[in-house]
């Protein structure tokens, strides 16, 4: 049985959205943003104090992105694709956590994470225009594609999208990039992201 620590409303969500995908059995220790983040029994699953972390029988992982890989691996194509696509999914993977997710969390951190007080518009625009680099780049390769991969969700969709969620969710403006646009509300209505979305919004 997969155990994923942590809560919906971090970055557990996207782990929680691949499980759903993969339609394994998993359960959700709830780890939230309180002392029992940086607890001995937590530092045993994810020693950098954080969540998610995962167990998988032996098997420990920290890293939400490569927590989604294990998932998708262990459910096989269509989640996972073979052959060059597999690498395709490390491409959009590796890209997410590197080039997009610290432009998203400037965003965010200076539009909605920090209070009010602590934001920092120059910090704001700067993340926007980072962001917008990024989907400039997104938006030619969707193309005429429902996925990042052609015409199947994989988890290079999950991954992508899970990283965009918070931007999504907190309205940045996606009026330049309607093909992105359209990706994110196609992947964001599926089933198992409905799924852990209820979950995300009920904590
Ligand atoms: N790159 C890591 C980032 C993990 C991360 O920063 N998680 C946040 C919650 S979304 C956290 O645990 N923050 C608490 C802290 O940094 O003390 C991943 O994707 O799993």
């Amino acid at each position: 049985m997969i155990r994923i620590h942590g809560i919906a409303k971090s970055r557990a969500f996207r782990c929680i959205w691949a499980a759903e995908e993969a339609g394994l059995p998993y359960e959700v220790v709830p780890v939230g943003f309180g002392p029992g983040i940086k607890s001995p029994a937590h530092l045993k699953v994810n020693p950098n104090g954080k969540i998610p972390a995962m167990e998988d029988g032996a098997l420990v992982l920290f890293e939400s992105l490569a927590i989604n890989l294990h998932i998708a691996a262990k459910a096989g194509p269509p989640l996972m694709p073979v052959g060059d696509d597999a690498s395709r999914v490390l491409q959009w993977t590796l890209w997410a956590a590197t080039e997009v997710e610290p432009a998203a969390m400037q965003w965010a951190y200076n539009t909605y994470l920090r209070p009010a007080a602590e934001r920092d518009a120059g910090q704001a625009a700067a993340g926007a225009a980072g962001m917008n680099a990024r989907l400039d780049v997104l938006e030619g390769q969707l193309g005429a594609n429902p996925f990042l991969l052609g015409s199947s969700f994989t988890i290079a969709d999950c991954n992508l999208a899970g990283v965009l969620y918070g931007a999504w969710s907190n309205r940045f403006d996606l009026g330049g990039h309607t093909k992105v646009k359209a990706w994110l509300e196609r992947c964001f209505s599926r089933p198992a992201a409905l799924a852990a979305r209820a979950l995300r919004d009920a904590a």
